[in-house]
């Protein structure tokens, strides 16, 4: 008896002590540093691509930095590894928790009307960041947020048309980002767009780097192997590529920069450094430092003002020349 009578103590003790812990755990689960109570918070849940770049980890850190810019917001970030499964499940997380609203950087534009139905349905609003979606209804987000990637494929154009003339003989090498993003597609569009009245242009490659610089290095090797002698101009979406790519060319003998015209867009610190030792050609800038203005519409948002549909970062351009003055000021 008496023994059974310990042991029935001992499992309600063990069965308080784990609720005890469970409410604890659930209570804090805002992560809340400051001295204001959980209730007072607005909570944001950020749903990010992944950590594919230095743009990206740029971007992040940013958008991690609302809480510190703002008192009265928490943050919930979650990295989807490049895959949008884990997007979904991230978004559906956010709406279990009761965020009071979710911002999502899209890895790829198609598949988001479903789980934005269900944030809209639980009354969660939703900002798009970076890279655009595209849905039935637009009703499913607030606004997006981010950079004009069709611009960006202009400019780019644009500075091999200023540097070339129209009328020169060019073979060009693309290094695409990830297939069917915003980045890619808009990138892609303004590039091809611009140089339509040049009649002797020809992108002579074109493949998928995946925005990162071992799959960059490791394509561009795949192109100077089969049409190394012939490529003019690489033409990468984004610096961490180009960065991968200017090894490659290094090592394959060639001078990057020089033999081989390079422009991406980002506007990183380590592409600056290598235009600065005269490796690379041009950056079009593609602003991460989102959060402060996240942070701002997303007060609007919640605060039940009206917001713009489309709200632009601003971001330049820089040739090599202007490298070494502009690297002291990168921010990343
Ligand atoms: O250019 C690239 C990153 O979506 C604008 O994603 C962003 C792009 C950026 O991986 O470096």
């Amino acid at each position: 008896m008496k023994f059974k009578k310990m042991m029935a103590l001992v499992a309600s003790t063990v069965l308080c002590v784990g609720m005890l812990a469970g409410c604890g755990s659930t209570s804090s689960s805002t992560g809340s540093q400051s001295t204001s109570s959980k209730s007072d918070k607005k909570v944001i849940g950020f749903a990010q691509v992944g950590a594919e770049s230095g743009w990206r980890t740029a971007e992040t850190d940013s958008i991690k930095s609302i809480p510190t810019l703002d008192s009265n917001f928490d943050l919930k970030f979650s990295d989807g590894q490049q895959k949008q499964e884990n997007q979904i499940k991230a978004i559906r997380s956010f709406i279990a928790q009761k965020v009071d609203l979710i911002a999502l950087d899209p890895v790829v534009e198609t598949g988001w009307d479903t789980v934005l139905q269900e944030a809209k349905d639980a009354k969660i609003p939703v900002v798009i960041v970076d890279r655009n979606v595209t849905v039935s209804d637009d009703s499913l987000y607030k606004c997006f947020l981010g950079s004009d990637m069709e611009e960006e494929g202009k400019k780019a154009a644009q500075i091999v048309i200023d540097q070339f003339g129209k009328d020169a003989k060019l073979n060009i090498a693309e290094l695409q980002g990830t297939v069917g993003s915003t980045a890619m597609v808009g990138r892609q569009k303004g590039f091809n767009e611009t140089i339509k009245d040049c009649p002797n242009y020809k992108i002579v490659k074109s493949q998928t780097g995946d925005f990162t610089r071992a799959k960059g290095k490791e394509v561009m090797e795949a192109f100077l192997k089969s049409d190394g002698d012939n490529i003019n101009v690489l033409w990468s979406h984004n610096d961490d590529m180009a960065v991968g790519a200017i090894q490659a060319i290094e090592e394959y003998g060639k001078q990057p920069g020089k033999d081989i015209f390079i422009v991406s867009c980002d506007g990183i610190k380590d592409m600056f450094q290598l235009m600065a030792d005269g490796k690379s050609n041009a950056i079009v800038e593609c602003n991460p430092l989102l959060g402060p203005q996240l942070l701002e519409v997303s007060k609007d948002i919640l605060d039940g003002k009206d917001v713009e549909r489309s709200i632009k970062s601003k971001e330049s351009q820089f040739l090599q020349k202007d490298a070494a003055t502009e690297l002291p000021n990168r921010q990343y």
